[in-house]
């Protein structure tokens, strides 16, 4: 074990719930990195990682990570220090994340979707010593490593994977040079200190992050693993972006290594790419976000046959954003697996629907908490608890639920109550069994079928452009989507264009999927009463807009 002690700062919980998380066996002073370790003296050959035509086993995943974790305690990392990631689904995430884990680095894994913008506001809150990307993302093809972007980040050590050489990560992956250096003794950090940071969907201006401990999210991870019933017989498709806290976690590919399955990874969700992967590997679970659901439907619907491919798929989970009904009627029957809904935040709540619930819940609901310790209240707008069945603000606190963004007190101030509730944004109905239904959000954001866009960056951004004085972004109803982006503005200069203001936006580093799918340009952006933009207007009209009614839009 290493001797430092300069441990990351984040909010923790009170002392009394702490001990009670531990006395009730949730937190069990373990780092993440032992379900590996256990893995590799039960069953070291078992196949854990499949990516295209290469497979780790358990055996090769451990080592692999220990030679880069060996490397760069070498470099002189060691716990406290943080490093940025930013890796596509291939088997390098995990190695990595198991080898930053090992020397007690805590990363950021920013999305492969996060551009200029997302990476930079990561690096400013984390100022990482290190830097993992790939030279498959536009940013870091070659000759990135004289970018501004990489100056801005400022990290020590840059290390790109499909990069040849000494500074490619496949170098630091590989086996030990036979030059004689040794590494000094490295360790994990304490598993109540900070792991790595999980990344929130937003509301604000800056992403914010949310410092997970390895007590806390391994508990999510084992909690998860006894309600979806994981075992070594668990062949799980990660098809949604790996460092996404659901593919990760609930229970994802780290319920996947705790119970000794094996995860294959897809590049995206989509039928064409998903499908073979699940007949070729005899895949039994897999978790998607409602859109792209859609798509394995269509694709099911259009080709019966289709259904063979997906013979050995069992579980289907679908989380992100709210699943239509009428959506998750036809998962059962044209894709030949059950339905398990998942409602889960990046902050720590996830509620499931239980493999052994009425098709009544698992159709209607988004579930219910999975540890007995969470702690739920449904809140109206003084505060006080709704009657069961009606809807309310959902609040929540317990043994996996953080208790702070990373340096964010004012930000803390307004999202946590005096009890250290945790205040999600989320509008929900509870029913008499505790089951929870999403109705609704009160947090200025917006949820494209999963990827979650703080509507206040956006807006941010808007406002750098010379030719536009206000700016709103607000949802609207899309029929595949759930929700798409519509950004109302306010401009000075005639004449402006949808194609011209998202390349000004994608200029300024905006990642793809948060440039507004609509812009309408109005005099005057309508106000409330106590003179913040009103936003449910905005809502209204380009809904009944995209309704065919008739209220004026201008749209370019
Ligand atoms: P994030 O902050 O990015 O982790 O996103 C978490 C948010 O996603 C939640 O607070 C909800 O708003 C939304 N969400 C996640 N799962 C579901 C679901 N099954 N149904 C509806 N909304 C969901
Ligand atoms: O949307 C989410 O953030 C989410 C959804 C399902 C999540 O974090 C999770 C499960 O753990």
């Amino acid at each position: 074990m290493t001797t430092h002690n300069h441990f990351l700062p984040y909010t923790r919980w009170p002392k009394e719930l702490a001990e009670s998380y531990r006395a009730k066996g949730y937190w069990r002073g373990e780092p993440l990195t032992a379900m590996l370790t256990r893995q590799c003296e039960l069953a070291p050959e078992a196949m854990a990682v499949i990516c295209g035509e290469r497979s780790f086993s358990y055996r090769e995943l451990d080592a692999a990570s220990t030679r880069l974790a060996a490397r760069l305690a070498r470099q002189g990392f060691s716990v406290g220090d943080t490093a940025l990631v930013q890796l596509p689904n291939v088997a390098e995430f995990y190695l990595v994340f198991f080898a930053l884990l090992k020397v007690g680095i805590a990363p950021v894994n920013a999305l492969f979707s996060h551009n200029r913008l997302e990476l930079s506001s990561y690096a400013e809150q984390i100022k990482p010593r290190l830097f993992i990307g790939s030279t498959a993302h536009p940013l870091f093809t070659d000759g990135a490593r004289q970018s501004e972007l990489l100056v801005e980040i400022g990290a020590e050590l840059v290390l790109l994977d499909g990069e040849a050489g000494e500074l490619g990560l496949a170098h630091w992956l590989g086996e030990l040079d036979v030059d004689g250096a040794t590494s000094p003794a490295f360790g994990p950090s304490p598993a109540d200190e900070v792991a790595f940071f999980q990344l929130s969907g937003g509301s604000t201006g800056t992403p914010k992050l949310i410092p997970r401990t390895h007590d806390d999210y391994l508990y999510s991870v084992r909690r998860s693993n006894e309600i979806c019933e994981l075992g070594p017989h668990t062949r799980y498709l990660c098809a949604l972006p790996a460092p996404h806290n659901f593919p990760l976690s609930s229970p994802g590919a780290l319920g996947v290594f705790d119970a000794g399955g094996a995860v294959v990874l897809a590049p995206d969700p989509g039928p064409m790419s998903c499908f073979p992967l699940i007949e070729r590997h005899q895949v039994n679970l897999c978790s998607l976000v409602p859109p792209a659901v859609s798509l394995w439907l269509q694709a099911a619907e259009a080709d019966p046959s289709v259904r063979a491919q997906l013979a050995s798929l069992s579980l289907l989970q679908v989380g992100g954003a709210k699943l239509g009904e009428a959506v998750a009627r036809k998962i059962e029957p044209l894709l030949g697996c059950r339905l398990q809904q998942v409602f889960g935040m990046a902050e720590g709540l996830v509620n499931y629907t239980r493999l052994d619930d009425s098709d009544e819940k698992i159709i209607h609901t988004q579930g219910h908490p999975m540890s007995p310790d969470d702690e739920v209240r449904v809140l109206d707008e003084e505060g006080n608890p709704v009657p069961r069945g009606e809807p309310g603000a959902l609040h929540t606190r317990g043994p996996y639920t953080f208790r702070g963004y990373y340096q964010s007190p004012a930000h803390n101030a307004r999202v946590f109550d005096s009890e250290g509730f945790y205040c999600s944004g989320d509008l929900v109905v509870q029913d008499a069994d505790g089951y929870l239904t999403v109705v609704g959000r009160q947090k200025d954001q917006i949820n494209r079928g999963g990827e979650k866009i703080a509507a206040e960056e956006v807006e941010n951004q808007l406002l750098h452009h010379p030719a536009i004085t206000h700016a709103a972004l607000v949802s609207m109803p899309d029929s595949t989507m759930g929700e798409k982006s519509c950004a109302f503005i306010v401009a000075t200069e005639p004449g402006l264009k949808a194609l011209a203001l998202r390349k000004f936006l994608r200029s300024r580093g905006v990642a793809e999927f948060k440039l507004p799918d609509r812009f309408e340009i109005l005099d005057a952006l309508p106000m409330t009463a106590v003179g913040k933009i009103d936003k449910q207007g905005l809502r209204a009209r380009i809904a009944q807009a995209i309704a065919g009614d008739s209220l004026p839009v201008t749209t370019v």
